[in-house]
């Protein structure tokens, strides 16, 4: 297939000199921004996330589609015209073509995000949490496009686990099934987003920056194609209790329930009752361990760029 995405895509100058001249940059997606946390914490975070990787050392790329436009980072202005627009829809690898044709405003999802990155050259990307298999999807076929997407796009995704308002034990098994290599970071334990430890291991040996590097350096180099999942734990200080995280996760997923949520709604919906329930708890945690992975993903993309 013939693809011409260059007549569709801006990448901002900064972003593409990095890109010519070698040096790293790190993707971040946009659906967390517009649909994954409410007003003003989104702003915060995102701001801070280009922060910290810029203080790293690494250049932020920050993806979405405004008004028919898929941007290869954008600026506070892009990012304050589409939430006063606020008709910026969640963007699925799905929904990108139809997006860009009828020149909406979208948010990328972690498999959207992933397909961009590519496209543009970014082989590193940071996030909070992608999506996986829902618990109950042996009825409800709920499974994520971001784990077909992973098989398919050859960029590395940095997040914080899997939540357990998603089955992990069925999201790692979909995963190998895949062939998706998923890695901790300096940790055998995948980790479960709010918390630092799923029971699960992941499948190949903990390891820093320089091994995870190598390792998506030999993977590609081999030709073996899609992306790796690397799970960085959250930092201790921030990491809920897992009493308190299921008990909220079980409210949530009762109320979703309770309300027929299905589809695209269905994790937005989790997510803020999760803040709802623990008070705000749950988004301060989100926000420290999405900052965490910017840190990881800046020094993974550094250590890349530098084979
Ligand atoms: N998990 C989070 N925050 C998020 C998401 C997941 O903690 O914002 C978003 C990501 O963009 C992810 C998407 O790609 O939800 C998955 O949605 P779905 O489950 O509908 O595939
Ligand atoms: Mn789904």
């Amino acid at each position: 297939m013939n693809s011409n995405f260059n007549a569709y895509m801006d990448i901002m100058p900064e972003v593409r000199e990095a890109l010519q001249d070698g040096r790293p940059v790190v993707a971040l997606e946009s659906t967390i921004v517009f649909h994954g946390m409410p007003y003003p914490q989104n702003i915060e975070c995102h701001k801070r996330c280009e922060e910290i990787i810029r203080n790293k050392g690494a250049i932020p790329a920050a993806i979405a589609v405004s008004r028919g436009r898929i941007k290869v980072g954008f600026t506070q202005s892009d990012l304050d015209e589409m939430l006063e627009a606020g008709d910026t829809i969640k963007l699925s690898r799905r929904d990108l073509a139809s997006a860009v044709a009828s020149g909406r405003n979208g948010a990328t999802t972690v498999s959207a995000t992933m397909m961009v990155a590519e496209m543009a050259g970014i082989p590193v990307f940071a996030t909070g949490g992608i999506g996986g298999v829902h618990r109950g999807a042996q009825t409800t076929f709920d499974i994520s496009a971001d784990l077909q997407q992973l098989a398919q796009s050859n960029v590395c995704v940095v997040c914080a686990g899997v939540k357990s308002i998603l089955d992990i034990g069925l999201t790692l098994e979909y995963l190998e099934t895949l062939g998706v290599p998923v890695l901790g970071y300096m940790t055998d334990d995948f980790p479960a987003f709010y918390t630092r430890r799923s029971g699960f291991k992941v499948d190949s040996a903990k390891g820093g920056a320089a091994e995870i590097a190598r390792m998506l350096k030999v993977k590609w180099d081999l030709g073996i194609r899609g992306g790796a999942l690397i799970g960085c734990p959250v930092p201790e200080a921030c990491a809920m209790g897992s009493a308190e995280i299921n008990q909220a996760i079980n409210q949530a997923l009762a109320e979703a329930a309770a309300n027929g949520v299905h589809g695209k709604e269905f994790t937005p919906f989790l997510l803020s009752k999760m803040a709802e329930v623990t008070g705000g708890t749950s988004l301060t945690t989100n926000m420290h361990l999405v900052w965490n992975n910017c840190e990881k993903a800046a020094e993974i993309a550094i250590e890349y760029s530098a084979i």
